[in-house]
This record gives structure tokens, C-alpha cells and sequence, in this order.
């Protein structure tokens, strides 16, 4: 039979604008660790962190991706990052940490509901991959 598409090395496509495991956890249809919460945003534990510290922080609303966003945005993204600094704050990272957001193939997404990455709690190589 006909082979089937490569697969992509680092990231998913993008699937039509379906709802993604995250809405299900905003939903709490799927469980998380969640460490914050608001009207506009929940910030929980990766389920398969690359440091000692890895945590997500996404908008409510689902936006598939970075390269998505547009003016109406503006003041959510900030929000965003505000959280992200004040979350990182409570868990500890004083020494510093990194925020990442991965988009489309190269950018090796896999799941198409905007998320920021916070990674800490060790020494983090530069570039990354
Ligand atoms: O990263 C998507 C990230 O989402 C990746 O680090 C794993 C994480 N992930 C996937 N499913 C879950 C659940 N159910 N809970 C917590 N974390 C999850 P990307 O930037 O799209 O490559």
C-alpha cells in the first residue's frame, strides 16, 4: 500500500484547528499539576519535564500558535509572560531560568494550543537544539 507521510522529526503538524489535550485540561476532563490559575490563563507541570523545574503557561483562549497572534493579543501575551516571571519566582528559580516557545515543524510544536515553556533548576546549554 501507499507509504505513510514522513513523519516529522521534531514537531506535529498542525491538525485543523481541533481542540488539543490542553483545552481538555483548562476543562479538567484531563488532570494536570496545576500550580496557577486566572481568567485568562492556567500555568501547569510539563508531563514530561527537561529540567528540574518545567512548567507551562497557556491562554484560555486557544490560540493554535505563536505565529498566529495578532494585535487583539497584545495585552494577553504580556499577561502571559507576567505570569510566567511571577509563577517562576514562587517555584524557586532565582538563579534563572528560560522561557521557549516552539512553533510549527521547525519550531518542533507538538501540541497546537499556545504555550510558554518555563524550564529551571539547572545549568541550561546555549543554543539549543
Ligand atoms: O510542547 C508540548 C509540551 O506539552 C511537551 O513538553 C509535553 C507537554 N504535554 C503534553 N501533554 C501534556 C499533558 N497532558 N500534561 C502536561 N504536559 C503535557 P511543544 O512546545 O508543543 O513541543
Amino acid at each position: 500500500g501507499p507509504r505513510p507521510p514522513a513523519k516529522a522529526r521534531g514537531g506535529q503538524a498542525e491538525s485543523g484547528g481541533q481542540p488539543t489535550i490542553f483545552s481538555k485540561i483548562i476543562a479538567r476532563s484531563v488532570p494536570a499539576t496545576i500550580l496557577y490559575e486566572d481568567d485568562k490563563c492556567l500555568v501547569f507541570r510539563d508531563v514530561a519535564p527537561q529540567a528540574p523545574v518545567h512548567f507551562l503557561v497557556i491562554p484560555k483562549r486557544p490560540i493554535p500558535r505563536i505565529s498566529r497572534v495578532g494585535p487583539q493579543d497584545t495585552e494577553l501575551l504580556g499577561h502571559l509572560l507576567v505570569v510566567a516571571a511571577r509563577t517562576a519566582q514562587a517555584e524557586g528559580l532565582a538563579d534563572g531560568y528560560r522561557l521557549v516557545i516552539n512553533d510549527g515543524k521547525h519550531g518542533a510544536q507538538s501540541v497546537y494550543h499556545l504555550h510558554l515553556h518555563v524550564l529551571g533548576g539547572r545549568q541550561l546549554g546555549w543554543p539549543p537544539g
